[in-house]
């Protein structure tokens, strides 16, 4: 784990126990924005805190003098005091009651104090020999929803990665779509802002028959347990089916909540806000409202000088959005990142402006589809541009190309590619960036591809200085265009290398490289924080599908709404640019 990330999961840790024992708001809010703030910076805090630069630390915007001491004795010592101190207070077991969903740190603290409850075991035992009833507010319910939250976790792996909860929501909506009164349906929560991964499914919809609508929902085939079923509000799980065995190593769970919410026609802009968050935009879009003497919740805006309390806006959200005197804030950006404070936003990316696919495998490597059948999916795509880009001779799993036959391939792909219409397929690869930095061909074939796609695909587990410049140097040769998902990370796999970001960035924009984006579920690597930062410095970002099958083609949007979240506009991404633009700059480095 890098050390920032690591040093944010540390300072969670503290936020938490800090609450266990009844700390102050004030400690605990601190603890959580130095996670935070630790968790979403690009550049590598380790060389600054080893050398005890606190100056510069402090210079750092959100990073005050108490964090930075902190973190200067977590690169020296290893360990930060107050975590000790409050490790040897707090059972490990607590820790692991609050991953509950439901149980928040108060309950867990009062569990603690009145029944001694230290894990889960101890909670299970004293659930079942009823004397958690006895606790104040926690009813039958509660304790059910409890039970059945420990069963869950133990038959689930976690969060759902984004491209797997897509096409289930996607069904969901066409489902409810369908039956008969709805009028409305649509996706929102995390989904709908495009987070790599997804804690459950969160659908809306509006109706004249909400009895209908409950029933088709709950009845579907894959529901294997009804959470709950009210007036407005229902809750399944619904069991995933790994259908293509393609992805069946991924830890993954096998069940997912979704919640069905039926608003009233008058508030579907409010609703769909709402609950499609983030919970910070959230508060901080009522704040705002509160600032024009308005209040704002999940059904409507209100003028509070208005006694008759009318709502001002909340049919749509852009009449939310207009009433605030705010742009509307594409969902991928709702993450109280300054979307909110910056005046107006620039205009972000959108799958239609892509017009290029630069990162394709066939069958000449471990890809399924032949150079015909790519090209002609990228064709009616309305792509003007496809590039080849074959895994490398060290790939030996991959099938990696050696010279021999790369040298063949750019001739089969220039043939192919002048009896082809409408397309122009150029002759690239994905070059594996070795351990040292180097490249796997020699200069000389390198200079003889169209396009050169320069990635890591071994020695993955390197400490992050010697990751970055093992990329400085991928980056700085001159035949390299793209550097392809430039941290090799598998969300919820495998973390790749955490190189110093800032430092790629800068060497990317000062070569004149792109970053990808590579836009696979399973990678969105680059991630969200690295394309802000990214786009901040004006680096020239590219988003490919990384394509072994035609479905991977599909994956482009998950590529999109990352780059969404990272705010880049259109004009920095390479495969927007037009025909002409493109196959310029590709060959001003040949
Ligand atoms: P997830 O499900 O963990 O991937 O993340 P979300 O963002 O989908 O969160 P979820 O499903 O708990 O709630 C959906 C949205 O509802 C959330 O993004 C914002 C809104 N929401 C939920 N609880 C609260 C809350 O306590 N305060 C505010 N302001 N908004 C909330
Ligand atoms: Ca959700
Ligand atoms: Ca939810
Ligand atoms: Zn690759």
């Amino acid at each position: 784990m890098s050390f920032n990330h690591n040093a944010s999961a540390i300072f969670t840790r503290i936020a938490q126990m800090l609450e266990l024992t009844g700390a102050d708001r004030f400690r605990v809010n601190a603890a959580n924005k130095a996670s935070r703030i630790l968790k979403e910076l690009t550049t590598d805090l380790e060389p600054l805190a080893q050398s005890q630069d606190s100056k510069a630390l402090t210079a750092i915007e959100g990073l005050g003098k108490s964090t930075v001491t902190k973190l200067i004795q977590l690169a020296t010592t290893n360990t930060i005091s107050e975590h000790e101190e409050l490790s040897n207070k707090i059972p490990q077991g607590l820790m692991q009651l609050l991953a509950i969903p439901g149980l928040g740190p108060k309950t867990v603290k009062l569990m603690w104090d009145e029944l001694k409850i230290e894990s889960i075991d101890d909670l299970k035992n004293e659930i079942n020999k009823g004397t958690v009833a006895d606790l104040p507010r926690m009813g039958d319910k509660t304790i059910k929803n409890i039970t059945d939250a420990l069963t869950f976790m133990e038959s689930s792996g976690g969060r759902l990665h984004l491209g797997l909860a897509m096409p289930i929501a996607n069904h969901i909506v066409e489902h409810m779509l369908a039956v008969e009164g709805t009028t409305r349906a649509q996706y929102a929560g995390s989904l709908r802002r495009g987070q790599e991964t997804i804690g459950d499914i969160d659908i809306l919809i509006t109706t004249t028959n909400p009895q209908a609508a409950r029933d088709a929902f709950t009845a579907m085939e894959p529901v294997t347990k009804i959470l709950a079923n009210g007036d407005t509000k229902s809750s399944i799980r619904y069991e995933i089916s790994t259908a293509t065995g393609r992805f069946k190593d991924l830890t993954t769970p096998d069940q997912i909540q979704i919640d069905l919410r039926i608003v009233s026609q008058e508030s579907w802009g409010a609703a769909l806000a709402y609950f499609t968050g983030s919970k910070e935009h959230n508060v901080a879009l009522r704040k705002i409202a509160i600032k024009h003497n308005m209040t704002l919740n999940e059904y409507g805006l209100y003028n509070n000088a208005d006694n008759r309390n009318d709502p001002i806006a909340c049919e749509s959200e852009a009449g939310i959005y207009a009433a605030l005197g705010l742009d509307v804030v594409p969902p991928p950006m709702r993450q109280d990142r300054g979307e909110l404070t910056n005046g107006h936003l620039p205009h972000i990316i959108e799958l239609a402006d892509i017009k290029a696919d630069l990162h394709t495998h066939t069958t000449d490597s471990d890809g399924k589809l032949t150079l015909k059948e790519s090209a002609t999916i990228a064709r009616n795509r309305n792509f003007h541009t496809l590039a080849i880009t074959d895994h490398s001779q060290s790939s030996a799993i991959a099938n990696g190309l050696k010279p021999e036959r790369l040298q063949q391939q750019i001739k089969t792909i220039h043939d192919f590619n002048a009896s082809f219409d409408n397309l122009t397929i150029i002759a690239g690869s994905e070059v594996d960036i070795l351990v040292d930095g180097s490249l796997d061909y020699n200069d000389d074939l390198l200079n003889q591809l169209d396009i050169v796609v320069a990635s890591p695909h071994a020695g993955l587990r390197a400490k992050p200085k010697q990751a970055t410049k093992r990329l400085l140097k991928a980056i700085a040769h001159p035949a390299v265009h793209i550097l392809g998902h430039p941290t090799g990370r598998l969300i919820q796999r495998r973390e790749g290398l955490s190189p110093d970001m800032t430092e790629l960035i800068a060497a990317a924009v000062q070569h004149d490289v792109a970053l990808e984006i590579n836009a696979h579920w399973m990678r969105l690597d680059l991630r969200d924080t690295h394309v802000r930062a990214a786009a901040e410095a004006g680096c020239k970002i590219a988003i490919n599908c990384d394509v072994h099958h035609a479905a991977d083609y599909d994956n482009l949007i998950f590529g999109i709404l990352t780059a969404q979240r990272g705010w880049l506009t259109p004009d920095l991404c390479i495969n927007t640019w037009d025909h002409d633009k493109l196959h310029t700059w590709l060959k001003s480095k040949r």
